[in-house]
């Protein structure tokens, strides 16, 4: 680093800057303090990616410790500044902070054993593992896009409470890899739209990426591509303290996102590796870790951080204490019902009004009897929802009017205003996917929005990232299977709802009608722990569910809808659409005087985790078992046994009214009457 004194970076209540920490030799020592222990975690563990934190620890060292709102005491404070790691593999810079501050989660014997079973550490950083990661990264781009959602999620809340209670920013270190990955620009260009101005990213501009250089497959001007996006965008040297907090100094006060491109070195530090890819994602091995401590001037052992270093991190640690005390005094002192419905916001509980409003809801359905599609039947739900949640915020991914996802409440969140309710992703769905996520990990906010259901495809890694964090976004896909009809091939899906049902941790709901439609709201609202999608009809659906209950059978998964007197001969698995089929061929059936029984499955997961009894029951054991699902077969085996009969498209499908296809493909009353009564006549 150079210059003779660092330039005096804001933090608004002047906290006492650590002596270390204000002078750039003091800095460097700081940073490198960094570097010696992402070095050492991965030659311990003999792999991971020394090049990037050593690389970006002058930048991280002047955003810790000047700029970073943070109380490492109390890592869940609400309005503390969000730090965003979206170059996850380069994840023992964050560990090394983490620890560096005081953080509980990450203690040195954690570091040791980076990348160990049952460490904190893990390769990448995981949500959840300690406090202070605050995403899960290391697909690259999901990060900067979390981070979108995130700043987001501040702005509404800002908007609500006020900002004495919401006030803060979001920082990312973000990669070459994050940047070139395409959801970077759905992501970032959303956020220039939205003049999300509090969004800092940081960019590790090194030049470098896996395969080397990065001109081998980059000639993006990368500053002028975030300016044409409606970002501040400036170049700065990574390695000059001065220059780093000069401009974030400077970010303070834009009224746009801002990018700073810091030019770095890779692996800084390491005499013949530095600014080679090589650097990027190997141990450095013995010598040149050995040659870097002495070019860095670090003459300590593995993992051994001098006192003073640590005693001046750990006091930078507590350096937001003021701040979240101030925090605390001005929440306290505010109106009684905004501190409560703050908090409530913040709890992520759901009210518990809205049982009693779904069920209302259920009951006049299943008296009315509706034939809507299920994508209507949510929006007549949603009305019920956003009407009893004030913290819901909906939107659609440029299907506003396909996907019925916008309800008569829901005002626009638009370019300087954030109090409205609803947000028009434009055609971006895997940017719209990760934003939702890094609005759930803000919290306060229950993000769900819409898309069709082909198009999970385009949102499927987010979706994926949603279930292994165990958070709380609800997709509405609508257009859920060939019954879109003249569309064709490339908007039906058939595939998808097997590829989302193998997600760990995620439920698929495919309900049949109104009733199942406003029940799976519910459901999905309820799921503090995971994500949904729910998969809805375009077409028309009768009101299957006609007797009302108080109970909620889809929350089971799958039961009975149409029981039958005597031992069945045949039971019927349905979802969504398709349910109607089944009671028509169970009709079919009935006039033949052969038992039979319908069984609907709107989620398969919710149904696997129903006890043995339980499921044991509902499966049965008819002669015969058909399942009908215009989608393809895979997986339907587990509930139909071997020797089940599918009624469904294990191909592509076509452009045409949907009635024609339907009866094209043979998924009928008709062919699936007959296709069981074949079935008895064979077991004869
Ligand atoms: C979506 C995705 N694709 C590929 C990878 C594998 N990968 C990890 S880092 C990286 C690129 C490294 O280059 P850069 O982002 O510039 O990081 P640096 O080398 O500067 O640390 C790649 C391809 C990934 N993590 N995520």
């Amino acid at each position: 680093m150079t210059g003779a004194s660092l330039a005096t970076a804001s933090t608004e209540s002047g906290n006492p800057l650590h002596p270390l920490a204000s002078s750039p030799e003091g800095a460097r020592r700081m940073a490198n303090a960094i570097r010696a222990l992402a070095m050492d975690a991965v030659e311990a563990a003999k792999s991971g990616h020394p090049g990037m934190p050593m690389g970006m620890a002058d930048v991280a060292t002047v955003l810790f410790t000047r700029f970073l709102k943070f109380d490492a005491a109390d890592p869940h404070w609400p309005d503390r500044d969000r730090f965003v790691l979206s170059a996850g593999h380069g994840s023992m810079l964050l560990y090394a902070l983490l620890f560096l501050n005081g953080y509980e989660g990450i203690r040195i014997d954690d570091i040791k054993r980076f990348r160990q079973l049952g460490s904190p550490c893990a390769g990448h950083p995981e949500y959840g593992h300690a406090p202070g990661i605050e995403t899960t990264t290391g697909p690259l781009g999901q990060g900067v896009a979390n981070a979108v959602g995130m700043a987001l999620a501040e702005r509404i809340l800002a908007a609500r409470f006020g900002d004495k209670l919401v006030d803060h920013k979001t920082y990312v270190i973000a990669s070459d890899g994050d940047l070139m990955e395409g959801i970077s620009h759905e992501a970032c260009s959303l956020a220039g739209h939205l003049k999300l101005n509090r969004l800092i990213v940081l960019f590790d501009d090194n030049g470098i990426s896996i395969d080397g250089s990065t001109s081998l497959a980059d000639s993006t001007d990368t500053l002028a591509r975030f300016e044409a996006m409606g970002w501040a965008a400036s170049r700065v040297d990574g390695h000059n303290a001065n220059a780093i907090a000069a401009a974030l100094e400077d970010a303070q006060s834009s009224n746009r996102p801002v990018l700073i491109a810091c030019k770095t070195t890779i692996g800084y530090g390491a005499p013949k590796r530095a600014g080679t890819a090589k650097a990027h994602g190997e141990a450095l091995g013995a010598d040149e870790v050995a040659g870097a401590r002495v070019a860095l001037d670090w003459p300590y052992a593995p993992f051994e951080i001098p006192a003073d270093l640590l005693s001046a991190w750990r006091a930078n640690g507590e350096r937001g204490q003021k701040h979240r005390a101030a925090w605390e005094a001005r929440l306290a002192s505010s109106a009684a019902d905004l501190r409560e419905q703050f908090r409530s916001a913040l709890s992520g509980n759901v009210p518990a009004a809205l049982a009693g409003a779904i069920a209302t809801l259920k009951a006049k359905l299943s008296a009315e009897k509706p034939s809507v599609a299920t994508r209507k039947a949510s929006e007549m739900a949603l009305e019920v929802v956003n009407a009893v949640l004030p913290n819901t915020v909906g939107g659609s991914a440029d299907l506003t009017g396909s996907n019925l996802t916008k309800t008569k409440n829901e005002t626009n969140i638009a370019p300087d205003n954030y109090a409205g309710r609803f947000i028009h992703y434009g055609i971006r769905e895997h940017g719209m996917a990760a934003a939702m996520n890094g609005m759930a990990l803000h919290g306060g906010v229950i993000p769900y929005s819409g898309t069709f259901l082909v198009f999970s495809d385009y949102c499927r890694p987010s979706i994926r990232l949603a279930a292994l964090m165990q958070l709380r976004v609800i997709h509405v896909m609508t257009h859920d299977s060939i019954g879109l009809g003249e569309d064709g091939p490339t908007h039906q899906p058939v595939e998808h709802l097997a590829a989302l049902r193998a997600i760990p941790n995620l439920l698929v709901m495919r309900p049949a009608d109104a009733v199942e439609t406003a029940e799976c709201w519910e459901i999905a609202l309820g799921q503090k722990n995971r994500p949904t999608v729910l998969a809805l009809s375009r077409q028309n659906l009768p009101t299957v569910r006609i007797q009302h209950t108080e109970e909620k059978p889809c929350g089971r998964g799958g039961y009975v809808l149409r029981a039958c007197e005597e031992k069945p001969e045949v039971t019927f698995f349905a979802s969504g659409s398709e349910v109607e089929i089944a009671l028509a061929a169970h009709e079919i059936l009935s006039k033949a005087a052969v038992p039979a029984q319908v069984v609907s499955m709107p989620c398969w997961r919710l149904f696997d985790e129903q006890d043995a009894r339980y499921r044991a029951q509902v499966i049965g054991s008819a002669r015969v078992n058909v399942a009908i699902e215009a989608a393809s077969s895979f997986g339907w085996e587990r509930y139909i046994g071997p020797s089940g009969i599918f009624v469904g498209i294990d191909h592509f499908g076509a452009s045409a009214p949907y009635k024609e296809l339907y009866k094209a493909f043979g998924i009928t009353a008709e062919k699936a009457a007959e296709a069981a009564l074949a079935g008895l006549r064979k077991k004869d």
